[in-house]
């Protein structure tokens, strides 16, 4: 008797939690790779704040910022997989897959907000078309600041770096790497501090968000202000779990997607400016490139260009096209 109901008080239990996903409350983790002060890091936590709060708290997001529930490259497997149903992603990395994913990451192709603003716009159609191949979709994307050049000692040209351990994030910073002659090792932005206080690194390119993140003047001492290419974060979420929502919570999250898009791209201008006054202010040397070295880049940007075009057939040629137009 009494097991009975010990028995039917436990089923009555596992039903409710059953039951409880359905009509209540979901919450779902979202994993991201960079560091909890990062503006793309704050501006996922405002999104999150703006989809419960336009939801009712039907659904809500849980960060898991600083690549600490996955690392940057496994993230879109993740949510391509169903293991988390939404997570944010270099896109450039994503370029042994498609070239497409990369165009963004082209030296001076689009270097500036209002040209990588155009870009994006030339590429986000296919962009979409090839995650929704793969059962995922879109929310939004928003830009790193200009990349620059970040290095212990002082450099004049591309033959300054030579043999420096240069710390690559993607396929075209490696080849960067490559081009000019330093030694590319990639490194996830989660590991770029170790790497620099062991020595493993002297010198890469990034944004001064980045440089803030990882506290580069602890081993660095110049960025040069190169403003070479504005690589974006987007935040994906898997088809099925999307599907799964009723449609009020599918348009809340797609119009709060929205916003963050907005939100994202000013932010983004705004740290732009601040992070590199905090690179300043922590004694690094803030400088505009020598016409050198931005020549230098500039071949080598045209070399990667190149390259790029051939990989990323005639699609590629459409987006750039597109872009220039
Ligand atoms: N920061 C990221 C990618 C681009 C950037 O500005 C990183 O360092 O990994």
């Amino acid at each position: 008797m009494l097991i009975r109901n010990i028995l039917a008080f436990v089923a009555a239990g596992a039903l409710t939690a059953l039951a409880a996903p359905s009509v209540q409350a979901q919450s779902w983790d979202m994993p991201t790779a960079y560091a909890p002060a990062n503006f793309h890091t704050a501006n996922i936590e405002r999104f999150a704040a703006g989809v419960k709060q336009a939801t009712s708290g039907k659904l809500s997001l849980k960060v898991h910022s600083g690549a600490s529930l996955y690392k940057m490259p496994e993230i879109k497997r993740a949510v391509q997989s169903g293991q988390v149903p939404i997570g944010e992603v270099l896109m450039v990395t994503l370029a042994n897959e498609n070239a497409l994913y990369a165009v963004d990451g082209l030296p001076f192709l689009a270097s500036s907000y209002t040209d990588a603003r155009k870009l994006w716009a030339a590429q986000r159609p296919y962009i979409d078309r090839m995650l929704d191949a793969q059962g995922l979709r879109l929310l939004f994307a928003v830009p790193w600041p200009p990349q620059g050049l970040l290095t212990a000692k002082e450099v004049g040209s591309a033959a300054d770096l030579q043999g420096l351990n240069f710390r690559a994030y993607d396929k075209q910073t490696s080849r960067v790497g490559e081009l000019i002659k330093a030694r590319p090792v990639t490194i996830q932005a989660a590991e770029v501090a170790q790497a620099l206080a062991t020595g493993k690194i002297n010198s890469l390119i990034s944004s001064a968000q980045s440089g803030v993140d990882y506290k580069v003047w602890e081993s660095l001492k110049f960025f040069y202000d190169v403003q070479a290419w504005l690589p974006k974060n987007m935040v994906i979420v898997n088809k099925a779990a999307f599907a799964a929502l009723d449609k009020g919570t599918q348009d809340a999250l797609l119009a709060e997607a929205k916003k963050a898009e907005e939100a994202g791209w000013t932010s983004s201008r705004e740290v732009a400016e601040a992070t590199k006054k905090t690179l300043a202010d922590n004694g690094m040397k803030v400088l505009a490139p020598s016409p050198k070295l931005v020549a230098d880049f500039n071949r080598i940007g045209k070399q990667l260009a190149d390259e790029w075009l051939a990989g990323a057939g005639p699609d590629g040629k459409s987006i750039v096209e597109a872009y220039q137009k």
